[in-house]
């Protein structure tokens, strides 16, 4: 007999963290998590928070666990003006810090200010500065004298011009010293955000208070507190602490399994085994041939989408001639069980569809 099966899965996209109960630097931490599971903890709801939170909770440790947060001091600035067509070679990433700057004091200074004198420092986004827009209509920099935060003097120049400053070059960092006539500072549109070890977008924050505070200077990484309801302070990353990771669950809607079924003659025991390998292909199943199944079935989701894909191959040996009925039950129970360790939520139902597959189907 041969057969075709189709398995069906239904489950939601959830993220599963889990607590790792080794001490390690932060990059230490984050080679373990890509290694064997996605990557560092990303959170990005207060949801998250509550799934980290019971991560640990089999765990007596009540202190600072690394999570994928970290700071980057020097190559973390961006324009607020992302427009690749107005920015020569190079000229996206001019700097003119001035001396020991961006220092980050207090773990705070994500915006940019122009001293009189040309150089640029790191400084608290919420200060009140007079700023300088960009005009990209007649590629022209004004300055705004009256004070405001970052967020309203962006709001403003976004209004009237196009965005805050852009500064590309030596040339046009002195022009707008100019403008500043050698008595006032200003904003202009460098600015940087903590980041995420997986590239997710920076959304949501969960610090304790007083934190983060960069405390001597030397803190780029954030460890969750078990002792805080999981908030937050920053670090020194070369710290060793436990840490969290996450893995996201795929989201599977079908499958499809084909193989010979041979019906070979009954013996006593059966022997069955289904294991989910990632991509070595399992050796011929060593079992007794009489009976013996090799099932080879891949996950793919029915529509080329933004989901993962899991492939797997399960090796079914038996040394008794099952009943489909039986075979079924246990491909299913086993292949459930296997699902659910990698990840998928513990509610995953599988359902398996059996179609006969004709001699010239190839698969
Ligand atoms: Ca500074």
């Amino acid at each position: 007999m041969s057969f075709l099966a189709l398995f069906t899965l239904s489950s939601c996209l959830s993220r599963q963290y889990y607590f790792v109960d080794k001490n390690m630097t932060w990059a230490e931490a984050q080679t373990y998590c890509k290694q064997n599971y996605t990557d560092l903890a990303t959170l990005e709801n207060a949801n998250n928070t509550k799934s980290l939170i019971a991560a640990a909770v089999n765990s007596s440790y009540n202190g600072l666990a690394w999570i994928g947060l970290y700071d980057d001091v020097i190559n973390g600035w961006r324009w607020f003006l992302d427009d690749d067509t107005l920015y020569g070679p190079g000229e996206k990433h001019f700097r003119k810090w001035a001396n020991t700057q961006p220092n980050n004091i207090y773990g705070m200074q994500m915006c940019t200010q122009i001293y009189s004198q040309g150089n640029w420092n790191d400084l608290q986004c919420g200060g009140q500065l007079p700023f300088v827009c960009y005009n990209k209509a007649n590629n022209s920099h004004v300055l705004i004298t009256s004070s405001m935060s970052v967020s309203d003097a962006r709001q403003h120049c976004r209004q009237y011009y196009t965005d805050l400053a852009i500064i590309r070059n030596q040339s046009e960092n002195q022009l707008i010293t100019n403008l500043l006539a050698g008595n006032l500072t200003a904003w202009i549109g460098l600015y940087r955000t903590r980041q995420w070890s997986d590239q997710s977008n920076f959304t949501y924050e969960n610090w304790i208070t007083g934190q983060p505070d960069n405390l001597g200077g030397v803190e780029r990484c954030t460890a969750a507190s078990l002792n805080n309801s999981g908030q937050w302070s920053d670090e020194n990353c070369t710290q060793n602490f436990p840490f969290f990771c996450y893995k996201d669950s795929t989201t599977t809607t079908q499958a499809t399994a084909a193989g010979p079924l041979s019906s070979g003659p009954t013996s006593g025991s059966t022997d069955t085994t289904a294991g989910l390998l990632s991509s070595e292909p399992t050796s011929d199943s060593k079992g007794p041939t009489s009976g013996s199944t090799d099932t080879t079935a891949g996950l793919l989701s029915s529509e080329p989408s933004k989901e993962n894909v899991m492939r797997m191959r399960v090796r079914f040996t038996s040394v008794r001639n099952l009943t489909d009925a039986e075979i079924e039950n246990v491909i299913l129970l086993q292949l459930q069980t296997q699902l659910i360790n990698k990840g998928l939520p513990s509610n995953t139902k599988l359902l398996l569809k059996k179609v006969l597959k004709r001699n010239n189907d190839t698969l």
